[in-house]
């Protein structure tokens, strides 16, 4: 039998459920999570094997106009993602309105392959609701199919996930058949601490945060790991560490258990909190973090 691959890339607004989603295609957790918006910056993939298939799913940043060099990186992330889709999935959620999804809309309509729109979080209305919500996307998008789904749930995404393999062009893979995303362990950990940060500081902290792993150290018994967490300002710095050094070390707690978990293996995490004021707005910087 022909072998099948390609490109299945997920945009949308931030906090729909993009990530959620790709999580829920793939079966495992491999992207962060988080209530709340931008949790996502970079374009990562997640890749599903099958003896005869090679489905890549893209994770991309919620488009928003962007404000500040980071999220201008993260609109390039979105556009990139357009420019090699195979299948294009965009997600909204139930209760948003199309009136407000131009950015989004703009986007889509510059991609010509098959195109699936996704109502996500469709566990949070009435039929009612939903019944509006997918005939005002069909109107928006006349030519794709429009689905609404659960990826919190689990509802609809073994039929999606069906049909896209279905919709798979037929390609030879284009990755080892044993890896499950073009990012590596360093990459993953520093989105971990960073999903921390996001959970247990507000307001404009997991904004103004970045996590660089300096060492990834594997021995058979233990990883060890030194990463640095940057903020804005010296204040930032105070409130990361908090009273006595206390919110650190819920930090450092909570973000080596779910790297112990990630890689199955005893960890010990090493945190530095720096200040680096421009980091989000300085592009040579940006490069050098891997925006
Ligand atoms: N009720 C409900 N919540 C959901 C569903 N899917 C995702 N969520 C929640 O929506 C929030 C945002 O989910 P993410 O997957 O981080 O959203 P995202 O689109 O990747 O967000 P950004 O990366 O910030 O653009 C999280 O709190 C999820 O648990 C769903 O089907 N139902
Ligand atoms: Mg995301």
């Amino acid at each position: 039998m022909a072998h099948k691959a390609g490109y299945v890339n997920i945009i949308g607004h931030p906090n729909v459920g993009k990530s959620t989603l790709l999580n829920a295609l793939l079966g495992e957790k491999l992207v962060i999570v988080n209530p709340k918006a931008q949790t996502t910056r970079h374009r990562i993939l997640g890749i599903l094997n099958g003896d005869d298939h090679q489905l890549i799913l893209s994770d991309t940043p919620g488009i928003l106009d962007p404000l500040y060099p980071l999220q201008k990186t993260m609109m390039r992330a979105v556009d990139e993602a357009l420019n090699d889709a195979d299948i294009l999935l965009v997600l909204v959620e139930l209760g948003e309105r199309p009136e407000n999804a131009e950015a989004v809309v703009r986007r889509a309509e510059r991609f010509s392959g098959p195109m699936i729109v996704l109502v996500n979080k469709m566990d949070l209305g009435d039929d009612a609701m939903l019944t509006t919500a997918l005939q005002s996307w069909q109107l928006v998008f006349p030519r794709a199919k429009v689905v609404p789904v659960s990826a919190l749930h689990g509802f609809n995404v073994d039929a999606l996930r069906e049909r896209l393999l279905e919709l798979l062009p037929e390609h030879p893979p284009y990755f080892p058949k044993d890896e499950m995303s073009d990012r590596d362990l360093r990459f993953f950990t520093s989105e971990m601490i960073r999903e921390k940060v996001l959970a247990i500081y507000k307001q404009e902290i997991p904004y103004s945060t970045q996590v660089v792993v300096n060492s990834y150290e594997e021995s058979p018994e233990i990883v060890k790991i030194q990463a640095d967490v940057i903020v804005m300002r010296e204040s930032q710095k105070g409130i990361i560490i908090g009273r006595g050094g206390g919110a650190l070390r819920q930090l450092g707690t909570e973000a080596r258990k779910a790297i112990e978990k990630f890689c199955g293996t005893k960890v010990f995490l090493d945190l530095k909190v720096k200040v680096d004021p421009d980091w989000r707005d300085d592009m040579a910087k940006l490069k050098q973090y891997g925006y």
